[in-house]
């Protein structure tokens, strides 16, 4: 049995869940502590991050390396396109969005988030531990520092960033205008990891979290701003996800 060492709020481990159920896997969903996890995940890995997969004994780690492991392991359903030039576009692409959307989502989710403690709290505990929320209160300022400080938190960065995802988020567009794929003509490892990447900020059901209806400010009104610039990943979710 395949078993995913995750958190549910991660959209990095969205991209492996997503990637596991697409191509019919069966797998095991393992929930660690934002904090808490350090210990168990480098015991497994060697690195702190997540998600972290276990295949038979054998564990592998980074989002890029899992997608390629199932594909090459489990031939159904592939999400590498079998023609060299394609698979060199979307390998391109994923890593763009591992890189720079990934991370550039996640402060400005978490710029806002972090102040939150009602909302975040629930997200890092869900479907855990039953001390999860206990443990998660009691650690949550020293914790939610922390992130501050190890992503670069803060107002300066975060407009940086907003200006830089908008425009990451035009090139998406303009790229997807006369087309439903980013590369080739069918659903690959790049629309999965993009849409992914960029799905806490349109909050799909799929993804499994409970959504609040609406975030706080300043980060509804900054999804606010970018308009129709997520359409295309929205649209993604619904016919793959
Ligand atoms: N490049 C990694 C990024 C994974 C990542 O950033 N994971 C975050 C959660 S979104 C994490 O585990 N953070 C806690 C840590 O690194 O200790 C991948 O693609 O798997």
């Amino acid at each position: 049995m395949l078993k995913l060492y995750q958190f549910p709020i991660s959209h990095f481990c969205e991209k492996i869940r997503w990637a596991l159920e697409y191509k019919k896997l069966k797998y095991k969903k393992i929930n660690l502590l934002p904090g808490l996890h350090v210990k168990k995940a480098i015991k497994l890995a060697g690195k702190s991050s997540l998600p972290i997969l276990e295949d038979n004994g054998k564990i592998i780690n980074e989002s890029r390396k899992i997608i390629t492991y199932l594909d090459s392991t489990y031939l159904n359903n592939p999400l590498t396109p079998h023609d060299q030039t394609l698979k060199k576009e979307a390998r391109e692409l994923e890593q763009f969005a591992d890189k720079e959307l990934g991370p550039d989502v996640r402060v400005l989710c978490y710029h806002t988030l972090l102040n939150y403690p009602d909302i975040t709290i629930p997200f890092f505990t869900d479907d855990g531990p039953w001390y999860g929320h206990l443990i998660l209160k009691f650690m949550f300022p020293k914790l939610s520092t922390k992130m501050r400080a190890l992503m670069k938190i803060d107002e300066k960065n975060v407009l940086l960033i907003q200006n830089r995802l908008t425009k990451a988020l035009d090139k998406i567009q303009q790229q997807t205008k006369n087309r439903t794929y980013l590369v080739g003509d069918s659903f690959s490892r790049a629309d999965l990891a993009v849409a992914s990447l960029l799905a806490p900020l349109f909050r799909p059901n799929k993804y499994g979290l409970n959504w609040p209806d609406q975030y706080p400010e300043p980060l509804n009104s900054t999804i606010d701003n970018f308009g129709d610039k997520l359409s295309w990943a929205q649209q993604v979710y619904q016919q793959h996800r």
